[in-house]
């Protein structure tokens, strides 16, 4: 049997610490958990779980490093570190990939796309877009004719906690860290306790880049009554921000509001794609076939709910399922591999549950709807098989509900007006996608789904200076160029009398 990517990673990682003011420590109760390879099955690390006295060492250690040399660098010399972190996690590529794949299972073809480049353009991206974001100043009459000139200036936020979950991990963390650092501030990250490696890697290459001690730290464990709580409940944090589900968003943001801290919080969706019969059918149906089953669609943008125009359905319905039907599952080392394991045994048994709803909700399954066969190395793994359903009705739980699977819906609309109240019929409003090479109704289309981000023809398309977040129950507040920046930082008015 080929190496496993877990067994790439070195030695001193299999034993995942806590990073605190810029060192490696064991949890002061010497409590460790299991992290299992979602490939195998097999125990893959033993990960240090952050204690209530951890997490107070690590808020300490942000909150000094505020005030230390970090606090007194210019934004060019914060920015400067900043792109030696970029240059570190390029550098060390290859451990980087090993360890997301390892943690995750995910394909190498993905991670090495995505993930792993999207974690060092993160730092980038924000060190440059910190220096070209203006302040606003006014010049105000006043009755002894003199005026006055109102100058705002933008200073650090102080010491924020970053609750980031597993599906994109080193993407996610770094997409708040970057902008956080880059601002001035300093931080507590608490990854999610299914694929904490990379955060910890990420700790390596902050001390090589010259970040100061207590500037990046990391306290592993899980939600409530463990490290997430701690920290979030911490009274030395001055804001959160989260990404994760909507339930535990809610449980955030109750904790955010003692003491009035500001809170960002992305969330989960049920995103629709809608296939128009004017649209480019290759397009659509590769479009498709990426925003349903890339990374076992465990991506927050995904699509679970696919409406195509009546014309073309049948058509589409079996394209897709073709298309899919091919994929080979496997080794994320693999290039063969289209598709990998699910994060975990728990996740895997959650998206089983709603294969099984679906039938009982009435679904034609058109494809999957169960456990492959693997081989005999990987049956420990938390594998499912890509899925695909029609004739669901659309307040069954399985249209409503977000499974995070390699799954979808495909249904018919005849009318324009038909897509459009399909696809904002949800408590959801993150993203959606949309096919059709008709200009005008690209438009029409698109400004008229009530959510964050709608890709037309095209679908996780990002430029990263661009507005990022969701409507209801999707989340709270936009990440992205400006937007980030604006949380990160809290603008001081300053008034002058002439
Ligand atoms: P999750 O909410 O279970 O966990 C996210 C993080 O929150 C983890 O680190 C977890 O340990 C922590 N946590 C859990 N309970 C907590 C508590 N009470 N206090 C503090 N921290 C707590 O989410 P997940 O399962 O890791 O991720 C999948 C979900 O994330 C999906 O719903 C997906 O749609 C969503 N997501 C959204 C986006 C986005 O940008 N909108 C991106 C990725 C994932
Ligand atoms: O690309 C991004 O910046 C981003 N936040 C992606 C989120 C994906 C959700 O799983």
């Amino acid at each position: 049997m080929r190496v496993n990517p877990a067994e790439e990673v070195e030695h001193a990682m299999r034993e995942v610490k806590n990073f605190i003011n810029g060192e490696y420590r064991s949890s002061s109760a010497g409590k460790t958990f299991d992290k299992l390879n979602p490939c195998t099955g097999s125990l893959f690390a033993k990960v240090h779980e952050a204690t209530r006295e951890d997490v107070d060492a690590a808020v300490k250690a942000a909150r000094d490093a505020l005030d230390g040399p970090w606090g007194r660098m210019s934004e060019s010399e914060r920015g400067a570190i900043l792109h030696k972190v970029a240059d570190g996690i390029d550098a060390r590529f290859d451990e980087f990939l090993a360890a997301e794949c390892a943690d995750t299972g995910k394909p190498y073809g993905i991670a090495s796309h995505i993930d792993i480049p999207r974690g060092a353009a993160n730092f980038r991206v924000f060190a440059d877009a910190v220096k070209n974001f203006a302040t606003e100043a006014f010049q105000t009459a006043t009755p002894d004719g003199k005026g006055a000139f109102n100058i705002a200036v933008r200073k650090r936020k102080g010491v924020i906690a970053v609750i980031s979950p597993w599906n994109l991990p080193l993407l996610l963390m770094t997409w708040k860290v970057g902008p956080a650092l880059a601002c001035g501030n300093t931080v507590v990250v608490k990854p999610s306790e299914e694929t904490p490696t990379t955060t910890s890697l990420l700790g390596e290459v902050m001390n090589a880049a010259g970040v100061p001690p207590g500037v990046f730290n990391v306290v592993n464990g899980f939600g409530p009554d463990s490290a997430g709580a701690f920290l979030t409940e911490h009274k030395g944090v001055d804001a959160i921000t989260f990404t994760g589900e909507t339930r535990t968003g809610e449980v955030i943001a109750r904790a955010a509001a003692k003491g009035l801290r500001d809170v960002s919080i992305e969330c989960g969706g049920k995103n629709p794609a809608l296939v128009f019969a004017d649209c480019d059918m290759d397009k659509a149906i590769e479009g498709t076939l990426r925003s349903v089953f890339a990374n076992c669609v465990q991506v927050c943008l995904g699509t679970e709910r696919v409406y195509v125009e009546r014309p073309i359905f049948d058509e589409f319905v079996e394209r897709l399922a073709r298309a899919a039907a091919d994929f080979t599952l496997g080794l994320p080392d693999d290039p063969r591999t289209d598709m990998g394991p699910l994060v975990s045994h728990e996740h895997q048994q959650k998206v089983l549950s709603y294969y099984q709803l679906a039938v009982e909700e009435g679904a034609q399954v058109v494809l999957g709807g169960g456990v492959p066969e693997m081989p005999s190395e990987l049956a420990g793994g938390a594998w499912v098989q890509p899925t695909i359903w029609t004739g669901l009705p659309d307040d069954s739980r399985v249209v409503r509900e977000e499974i995070f699977g390699p799954c979808c819906l495909i249904r018919p609309f005849d009318t324009e007006e038909e897509a459009i109240a399909l696809a904002n019929d949800t408590t959801y409003g993150l993203a959606s996608a949309v096919w059709t090479e008709n200009v005008s109704r690209a438009l029409r289309v698109s400004t008229a789904i009530d959510c964050g981000i709608t890709w037309v023809n095209s679908w996780f398309l990002r430029d990263l200076r661009t507005a990022f977040g969701g409507t209801k129950e999707s989340g709270i507040g936009r990440e992205g160029g400006e937007h980030s920046l604006e949380f990160y930082t809290e603008l001081q008015n300053v008034c002058i009398k002439i």
